[in-house]
């Protein structure tokens, strides 16, 4: 089977990253002493201490929490350049980075500061590193749909910035149902729809994520195999999932990475995509993620090579780009 080296020299895109899921300890100490901003934690290794899920919700909470300390413009450009210097070594090419505005709003900063700190250091990126990539707008789907029509209204005055829309945060309760107008008139802007579905809600949210939403990728979706006519429309509809092994691990979302069903979706013919979701709390990066896969379920060069080659065939990449890379 594939070295480290070699799965970390694998060509990729990143298609599942929440930027603010990228935050370690070490910068989130620093952040907070420079901006004075109170941690629940008195150091990096009480922080790390409680990254021990039970679930979605005991991370989201732990998430937003500790995201407080990003302030500023420069805060957001520091964060990401520390990602995507990381990503590079991991054989990033193309990194589609969701971020979750109504959280930083909600404290206060404005929607600008967030696109403009984060726009600018994948600026840089694709200068200096020589990726390329964009930026996914993400809606919490636990706050009223109110809130995210604002914030869509808001993130046009950075309409260039954006690749597309998401949907994140709380599955269970909240059915991408809610979402279709403002999905609708996302897509009526020319941007790309995601959505995150079957994390830990079932496959008919998945459903009405494809349905509803005219979602073109689906984040997780590993539920989707409680419904086989869902994984055959998948395969045939090339309808990618961004699966994170870790994530799924790490949340208790599949009860033991020796039991996730990455290999068992590509089986079946699904266009299954390799991911880290939040890095910094999951306990690695996406090479990281294919060694993880590697040494629990398996993987060999063709099959590692097959799933680095679907991220970039799964991306919003111009045709340009995607030939460049492959
Ligand atoms: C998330 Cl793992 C996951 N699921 C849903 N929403 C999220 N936001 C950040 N990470
Ligand atoms: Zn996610």
């Amino acid at each position: 089977s594939p070295s480290d080296d070699a799965l970390r020299a694998l060509p990729k895109a990143e298609l599942h990253l929440h930027i603010e899921g990228t935050l370690e300890p070490e910068l989130a100490f620093e952040l907070a002493a420079r901006n004075g901003v109170a941690l629940p934690f008195a150091s990096v290794d009480e922080l790390a201490a409680a990254y021990d899920f039970a679930d979605l919700q005991s991370f989201l909470d732990l998430y937003y929490a500790t995201m407080a300390v990003l302030q500023t413009e420069d805060d957001f450009a520091e964060l990401t350049r520390h990602y995507l210097r990381r990503a590079s070594e991991q054989g990033v090419r193309h990194a589609e980075l969701f971020f979750d505005p109504q959280a930083h709003t909600a404290r206060g900063v404005p929607i600008e500061t967030v696109i403009d700190g984060i726009g600018g250091a994948l600026d840089e990126a694709e200068r200096d590193l020589g990726i390329s990539g964009g930026l996914i707008l993400c809606f919490l789907r636990d706050q009223p749909v109110a809130s995210a029509d604002r914030t869509l209204s808001a993130a046009l005055t950075r309409r260039e910035r954006l690749l597309g829309v998401g949907l994140d945060s709380a599955e269970v309760g909240y059915p991408p149902s809610l979402f279709q107008d403002v999905f609708a008139r996302a897509r009526a802007e020319g941007l790309h729809a995601v959505a995150h579905a079957g994390e830990e809600g079932p496959a008919g949210y998945v459903v009405e994520a494809l349905d509803l939403l005219g979602a073109e990728r689906i984040d997780h979706g590993i539920r989707s195999l409680d419904d086989p006519a869902l994984i055959e429309r998948l395969a045939r509809d090339r309808i990618p999932l961004t699966v994170c092994p870790l994530s799924n691990q790490r949340l208790q979302a599949t009860p033991d990475l020796a039991l996730h069903p990455l290999h068992s979706l590509a089986e079946a013919g699904v266009a299954v995509t390799i991911n880290s979701d939040d890095p910094a709390y999951f306990g690695g990066y996406i090479a990281d993620n294919f060694i993880a896969v590697r040494d629990t379920l398996g993987l060999t060069s063709a099959q590692a090579e097959a799933y680095a080659r679907t991220s970039i065939d799964a991306s919003f990449a111009s045709d340009a780009r995607k030939a460049e890379l492959r």
